[in-house]
């Protein structure tokens, strides 16, 4: 039966992207003033930043509400030649792990800062889900400044969420593994059950730089982590972990880990668990795991690796971990602006659960358990439900908030919106999406003051939504109006890799505070240069540094003699302006890395080895001014071994 119920569900997912069920009332047309109400006049700024995860692409996006324009590519877990993002020698350490460098991973969910539960805009945190990692952007500067590897996951799917004081970045292992020394890992996968653990991170997060650092781990029962929110308000000092395969089936998930009517919502008493490492009962346990920081003096990134981790067993202490049965593999949780309600999302189950964080206390303290697992509190579903939204529709995965009473729960497999009431539970409204919606964003909806006006709807499928591309069509969001009654649909936009969750806030928070240049006297990298007077060019054995200067129109050096076949040459580049908005370029011909795109009053490193004989031009690839295209040095290459004397020309001026 519950097997039968979970094909059901797959074959109607089969239909939904078959094409076989297309919402009905297709909107191909808006009225007249919904055109309007995106319409950002030419000159005109966006009332929201959206930063929009990128999925399998390891990066996020800055989107602009309700306009959608895309604003800006920030590359994060993965190279990004348009910059040289882990192609500078500066920047590769960001993105180095424990297995060495990664250039690439899978992006889902961001989390922008808070303060009291409301926005303060400083860093977006974003998840690796396949290395498990966790990155800091400063929204100052739009840079991942941070990358944290988490050991003793599998992937890092249930993260990175944050508690209302952004105190702690949780991190959540989607694959639970066996952890340890490498006989403890060196197991059996039918000893699943005995071996394998799900780990928590309770990555701590200072209040005044963001630098990051794990604070503690959980060792939670070997199931599959999905999402996660923190409580808020009346139940801050709480965090929810959706849960599936509960079974703990380790082959054919798709059917065994869909076996049981309920799994769990697993509830942390995280302020508990600090008091317990406050008082010692953590115990170290040795890992090795990549730590890696962007330092804005020195403009460098540095990695080093940790060995330890500080780990807390909830099985020891009766009063950290209680697990609320959920109807069937739940994928979100999230909870309301208030704090008190946390909703389950079921992506199997035929209505919408809502849980009381009063009720669950009081269950708590009146022991209303119907079980344990592992002596951890199973509390009784009835006496923590607030109530159950009936028929909201099909695949209930996420569901954001508005601030004004209502909840928006996305529907993957009936592809649409519904729109509830938290306290009576009634759906009030409901909308389609093209096609099969994924994650929801409301501007400051996962806070507890959501700014009630614009939803976008991230969507899996477009089918027909724009002028094809070949086999891959364009990823999809849909701009909803939220403002009235009725959601109504404004505008598609297609989006920059596949991204799952986005969190915007008002451009106000951060839009006067960016920086629009790096100070050069303040410039502390090793091989900066003040001054075009100090561009040299020096030989090491092989190496040969060449130390440049870049400002409107020219280079220098820009003549180089005296290199040879087998150096390693290092261009060590400063761009020596000192104004908003004018980085220089560098490439060169034949040069196996990516272009150096270097900012006002920057420094960073591109690495070359010359394979052959001959001239070999470089350039500056941003249009910086109308002289752009003479902003250009050639670099003469001698057989290994010849005598050609070292040579460069500064501009005889100087
Ligand atoms: Cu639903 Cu990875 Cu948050 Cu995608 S996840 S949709
Ligand atoms: Cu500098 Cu173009």
């Amino acid at each position: 039966m519950k097997t039968k119920l979970c094909l059901m569900a797959g074959a109607a997912i089969a239909v939904a992207f078959a094409g076989g069920c297309k919402p009905k009332g297709a909107q191909t047309v808006i009225s007249g003033d919904a055109a309007s109400k995106v319409y950002v006049a030419p000159g005109q700024h966006d009332e929201f930043y959206s930063i929009v995860s990128g999925g399998f692409n390891g990066q996020m996006s800055v989107v602009g509400l309700p306009s959608g324009r895309v604003l800006k590519i920030l590359p994060v877990f993965s190279v990004h030649p348009e910059n040289g993002w882990g192609f500078s020698e500066e920047s590769k350490p960001m993105l180095n792990t424990s297995h060495g460098f990664i250039p690439w991973d899978d992006l889902h969910h961001i989390a922008i800062s808070t303060t009291n539960a409301e926005h303060d805009a400083r860093w977006a945190f974003g998840n690796a889900n396949n290395t498990p990692r966790i990155a800091r952007v400063d929204l100052t500067t739009f840079k991942t400044v941070e990358i944290i590897e988490i050991p003793n996951s599998g992937g890092n799917h249930s993260s990175p969420f944050i508690t209302e004081n952004t105190e702690y970045v949780i991190a959540g292992t989607r694959f639970s593994v066996p952890t340890g020394d490498d006989k403890d890992r060196d197991v059996a996968i039918d000893t699943y059950k005995e071996n394998f653990r799900g780990t928590i991170s309770f990555i701590s997060v200072d209040k005044e730089h963001g630098d990051m650092d794990i604070a503690f781990q959980l060792e939670a029962p070997p199931f599959n982590f999905d999402l996660a929110r923190a409580g808020k308000k009346k139940s801050h000092g709480w965090f929810f972990f959706s849960t599936y395969n509960t079974e703990m089936a380790h082959t054919l998930l798709e059917v065994n880990a869909s076996q049981k009517d309920k799994d769990f919502i697993m509830a942390v008493n995280w302020k508990k668990a600090e008091e317990y490492i406050a008082a010692g009962k953590g115990k170290k346990v040795p890992v090795k795991y990549a730590h890696n920081k962007w330092d804005e003096s020195t403009h460098t990134a540095t990695s080093s690796i940790r060995t330890e981790v500080l780990s807390l067993n909830p099985r020891d202490f009766k009063d950290i971990v209680y697990f609320i049965p959920c109807p069937k593999s739940p994928h979100g949780t999230d909870t309301d602006p208030t704090g008190e309600y946390i909703i389950g999302s079921g992506k199997l189950a035929a209505i919408i659960p809502v849980f009381s964080f009063t009720k669950m206390i009081a269950a708590i303290e009146n022991e209303d358990f119907e079980g344990n697992i592992d002596g951890m509190p199973v509390l009784k579903y009835e006496s923590v439900l607030h109530g159950e939204v009936e028929k909201p529709g099909l695949g209930p995965l996420h569901t954001e908030f508005d601030g004004k009473g209502f909840a928006y729960t996305s529907m993957f497999v009936s592809s649409e919106i519904v729109k509830w009431n938290i306290e009576t539970l009634e759906v009030v409204d409901r909308v389609p999406t093209f096609y099969s919606v994924g994650h929801l964003s409301i501007p400051g909806g996962p806070t507890g003051k959501p700014h009630g006006k614009y939803m976008v709807a991230y969507n899996k499928i477009t089918k027909d939504r724009y002028l094809p591309t070949g086999p891959e069509l364009a990823h999809s969001a849909q701009l909803y109006d939220i403002s009235g009654d009725k959601m109504q649909l404004l505008l598609d936009f297609p989006t920059i890799g596949e991204p799952h969750y986005a969190e915007a806030f008002p451009a106000s928070l951060i839009k006067d505070k960016q920086v629009k240049f790096y100070k050069l006297e303040e410039n502390n990298h090793p091989h900066v240069l003040k001054g075009i007077k100090d561009a040299r060019v020096e030989r090491d054995g092989n190496k040969v540094h060449i130390y440049l200067t870049s400002i409107r129109s020219n280079f220098r050096p820009d003549n180089i003699e005296g290199i040879k076949v087998g150096d390693e040459v290092y261009f060590h580049m400063t761009n020596l302006e000192q104004d908003w908005d004018v980085p220089h370029g560098l490439a060169i011909k034949g040069a196996n890395t990516a272009e150096l795109l270097v900012m006002p009053g920057e420094t960073a490193t591109l690495k070359w080895t010359p394979d052959r004989v001959g001239i070999f031009p470089f350039y500056c690839t941003d249009f910086c001014s109308a002289l752009h295209q003479e902003m250009q040095g050639y670099i003469r290459i001698s057989p290994a071994g010849s005598n050609t004397p070292l040579k460069f020309s500064t501009g005889a001026a100087e």
